[in-house]
């Protein structure tokens, strides 16, 4: 058990549900602690069964604390994290400020708990969009290395924070009612309608959600010749984001063996029956910490092609789950060792 746990950012779209998991999973800490911006501190929350005061966020918070759960903006996380680590913490960042720096780890304790074994500074967790994909394909990877993939996204507004939903809940009431609603986070309405934009322009074209598909996946995977190809997309869908994915792996995965090999895959949950229209959907996978997969089928255009269709809650398995997880499977090291 580790003494003292300090989590920043327990309010916030993520914050909230990685709060409910540490109650739901019975994480145990001697002593937790709740910072947050000079702006929350002082408010109260409630947590296993006691109210906590949140503390102001300071580079000073962190003297005697063991484990660090951030669940903040970038440039928080930038500012901050570094505070905890020189004062000894372990961190687990759920940002993406800190995902590709060489001395950071990055894991998905399904595929790479070893990473966070290993860690000495900040742990951080993938980006939800990279996360359900590289959860699905580790147990192709594992069967015949990937060589390829082009991926879709149709990503949820969850995505873009408490914000984001509120955005798509007013612009579709005020869209019903025929009047202009003023976005708050989203550059075009996100109301009866696909955004083929989510973060900044980067590198040929591409944005800054899709780069982090390319370099997070072969970091996670530990293999830099993976060529990957993504489109991201903001759907009008509140919570679970769905991708699209067609992989070329170096020898041929049939349907049926690539339906055992993400059955067999802790985490991973198949449902695929096109027949009696069964196949994962935003709706039905929302509050689960699976990744669902379905669709499972050939790609005609390719010999080695396999395509599938795969969705995840953005906030749990995405976020706040995966951070969870790494704190879980840290103290399960810490108590054997
Ligand atoms: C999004 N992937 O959906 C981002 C959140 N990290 O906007």
């Amino acid at each position: 058990m580790f003494d003292t746990v300090a989590i920043i950012g327990a309010t916030g779209a993520v914050g909230h549900i990685m709060r409910k998991l540490l109650e739901d999973r019975n994480f145990q800490a001697k002593q937790f602690r709740f910072l947050a911006s000079a702006r929350s501190a002082g408010k109260t929350l409630e947590f296993q069964g006691k109210t906590y005061t949140l503390e102001e966020l300071t580079k000073d918070s962190f003297a005697g604390v063991e484990l660090v759960i951030a669940s903040t903006p970038d440039d928080v996380a930038a500012e901050f994290l570094p505070s905890a680590v020189e004062a000894g913490a372990i961190v687990i960042d759920e940002s993406g400020y800190w995902r590709m720096k060489p001395e950071v780890a990055l894991v998905i304790p399904e595929i790479n708990p070893e990473a966070a074994l290993e860690a000495k500074g900040i742990i951080a967790s993938p980006n939800c969009s990279t996360t359900q994909m590289v959860m699905a394909l580790k147990p192709l990877h594992d069967a015949s290395p990937v060589r390829r993939v082009i991926v879709s996204t149709y990503q949820a507004t969850s995505g873009a924070g408490i914000a984001g939903t509120s955005d798509l809940l007013e612009g579709s009431r005020a869209y019903l009612e025929g009047k202009k609603h003023d976005y708050q986070v989203f550059d075009h309405p996100i109301a009866f309608n696909a955004i083929p934009q989510i973060g900044s322009e980067k590198e040929d074209g591409y944005t800054s959600e899709e780069m982090k598909m390319v370099y997070e996946t072969r970091k996670i995977l530990g293999d830099e010749s993976i060529q990957i190809n993504p489109t991201c997309v903001r759907i009008p869908v509140a919570n679970c984001h769905s991708e699209t994915i067609t992989v070329e792996t170096e020898r041929p995965i049939s349907p049926e063996e690539a339906r055992q090999l993400f059955s067999d895959f802790p985490g991973i949950t198949v449902v695929d029956d096109l027949q009696n229209l069964s196949y994962p959907l935003p709706s039905t996978c929302d509050g689960s910490d699976e990744v669902y997969i379905g669709r499972i089928r050939r790609d005609i255009s390719s010999p080695n092609g396999l395509s599938f269709w795969c969705v995840s809650d953005n906030l749990r398995k995405g976020a706040a789950t995966n951070a969870v997880q790494i704190a879980e499977l840290l103290a399960k090291h810490k108590a054997c060792t």
